[in-house]
């Protein structure tokens, strides 16, 4: 057991009860050419967030905590983008388009991947989800159900979409999300603070807000995680 210093109170975690959750940390986002970039976003303010990514997810991996990344992306045939999402604003690409990464969101292609500073090792685990949930038609709450997991410690971009929305599925499914700040980033900045003081106020009403350094320093009191 571990506690971690965090918004708006402290929180004690058992780490075998404990997954990293890196969201949607892809190309297609943070790479200029894929689904960020198309919609008119400066995709070098995701960057912020891949060192502390990168640091929870070495400390993870030393500890043996479950690690999942997920993936927003659709099938080649688009079977499940709904219209709405892929016909929504005046993008230069679209969903399903041929960009420079190859068709933009589809799974598969180049844009699709995990930015390589976070790619995955075996064993870990990576869901692909057609929204911006990543409990919304996936495995994930079969996985963690399986694994026994009752905290998610969570990063990854946006904060304020993808990031977010996992948040509150998790928060409704009874999990405790401790969301990482500085692990999270957002095209809009002003988003990613009002995005994460919404998750800490009303006494943590979608859960709790810490940062790498405490998660670290935390996870470090830790030698190993005990899978009874
Ligand atoms: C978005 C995401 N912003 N991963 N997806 O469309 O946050």
């Amino acid at each position: 057991m571990i506690s971690l210093s965090a918004h708006p109170e402290a929180i004690d975690l058992d780490l075998s009860r404990s997954a990293l959750v890196i969201i949607d940390m892809q190309r297609d986002f943070l790479e200029p050419g894929g689904f960020g970039a198309s919609l008119g976003n400066d995709v070098s303010l995701l960057r912020s967030a891949i060192a502390p990514c990168q640091t929870l997810l070495a400390a993870a991996r030393a500890l043996g905590m479950l690690v999942i990344h997920t993936r927003e992306g659709h099938l080649p045939d688009l079977s499940d983008a709904p219209p709405a999402k892929v016909m929504r604003g005046k993008p230069e690409l679209r969903i399903g388009s041929l960009g420079p990464m190859g068709r933009i969101l589809i799974r598969g292609e180049p844009g699709h991947g995990i930015i390589p500073e976070l790619a995955p090792i075996k064993g870990e685990i990576i869901i692909d989800k057609p929204g911006k949930g990543a409990f919304y038609r996936t495995e994930l709450g079969d996985v963690l159900k399986e694994q026994r997991i009752e905290n998610l410690l969570v990063c990854g971009v946006t904060t304020e979409v993808c990031v977010h929305t996992t948040v509150r599925e998790g928060n409704d499914r009874g999990y405790r999300c401790i969301v990482i700040s500085d692990a999270c980033a957002s095209y809009f900045p002003e988003f990613h603070r009002v995005a994460l003081a919404m998750v800490s106020a009303q006494g943590g009403i979608f859960g709790w807000v810490s940062d790498s350094a405490a998660v670290v320093a935390a996870l470090s009191s830790e030698h190993s995680v005990s899978m009874s």
